[in-house]
């Protein structure tokens, strides 16, 4: 490539870049998407939570009910258990939507700090969070439940630094940053 083509695709490159900015500063994102993920074993779920509680499509990525626990119990939490992403950046304005694309229902709950959920035996010895005492018996847990295939939209967000976590599996954590 001679001289003036480098400087071509250059200057194009440049122009490109000045394009995306001035387009990233004209329309502000008005949403950010979280997903919650889990690969819940239907058979053994089912058999020790009810009928329909996981409605998960694993195609072979599944974890057992036992398997789940005994990873907890053993500090190494299943990762498959997650939110993505896992911190966001947004101005505020911007709402936050969280969409349930596992097989079983998950909260997103804001907490003052980072803990345990109300299920003991998945905490991995941190102890529940005030926010998630109660568990669905508490009104203010059970509103940030989410079930499989539905979303919440949490708006309203004020500026600094939000964290949110499912009660349930409380390694799953998001860090929201509102500007
Ligand atoms: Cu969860």
């Amino acid at each position: 490539m001679n001289t003036v083509a480098k400087f071509g695709l250059l200057a194009g490159c440049l122009m490109f870049a000045g394009a995306t900015h001035a387009l990233a500063q004209g329309n502000p994102p008005s949403l950010a998407q979280v997903v919650a993920l889990d690969e819940c074993d239907p058979a053994t779920f089912n058999a020790a939570l009810g009928a329909d509680f996981c409605k998960n499509v694993a195609l072979g990525a599944f974890t057992t009910f036992d398997d789940l626990f005994a990873e907890a119990a053993a500090g190494t939490p299943d990762a498959k258990w997650d939110f993505e992403p896992d911190t966001l950046s947004i101005k505020k304005g911007t709402a936050v939507t969280v969409v349930d694309q596992g097989g079983e229902p998950h909260t997103f709950t804001e907490v003052a700090q980072f803990g345990g959920g109300f299920v003991e035996g998945l905490n991995g010895g941190e102890p529940t969070v005030p926010e998630c005492a109660g568990g669905f018996a508490t009104l203010a847990v059970a509103k940030t439940r989410i079930l499989q295939g539905s979303h919440v939209e949490i708006t309203g967000l004020s500026k600094g630094t939000h964290r949110f976590e499912c009660c349930i599996h409380p390694w799953m954590r998001v860090k929201v940053d509102v500007k």
